[in-house]
């Protein structure tokens, strides 16, 4: 055998290590990524009304969030405040009959300024999901 070849067939062993290695942690970072989709499988807001940063020409009805899972009416809190961080009702947020992923909270009539809609629910998983956003009513 000539040396060229032993050197070919070095450099080819090493690209098969590297080739098999990367394989490897390719598999290991699909089971971490899809192990760590199942751990992070918290509610999320999908959609929400009066939307985030919304101009409304008239006071809402309600606040109604949407979610990606069903949520627990008992370990959910909304609320809705004023510029001044006061709360606007003491109602408490119920769970809409048609949809269990949705809550929905009954508001007073609001005169125009900035609202903050403040929300935590718990994840069928046990994650406590919690935020806030805003929304503007126009003065009329
Ligand atoms: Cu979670």
């Amino acid at each position: 055998m000539k040396r060229e070849s032993f050197v070919e067939l070095f450099i080819e062993k090493i690209v098969t290590k590297v080739k098999i290695s990367s394989f490897v942690m390719g598999l290991i970072s699909l089971v971490l990524l899809s192990s760590s989709n199942v751990v992070f499988a918290h509610a999320a807001l999908t959609k929400a009304e009066p939307a985030r940063r919304a101009v409304l020409t008239a006071s809402p009805k309600q606040v109604r969030l949407w979610f990606n899972e069903e949520i627990e009416a008992d370990y959910a809190s909304l609320s809705l405040h004023d510029a001044n961080g006061k709360a606007l009702t003491e109602k408490k947020p119920l769970v809409h009959p048609d949809d269990a992923k949705s809550i929905y909270l009954e508001l007073p009539e609001l005169i125009g300024g900035q609202y903050t809609v403040k929300f935590r629910v718990l994840s069928v998983d046990g994650h406590v999901v919690d935020s806030e956003y805003k929304f503007t009513v126009k003065n009329k």
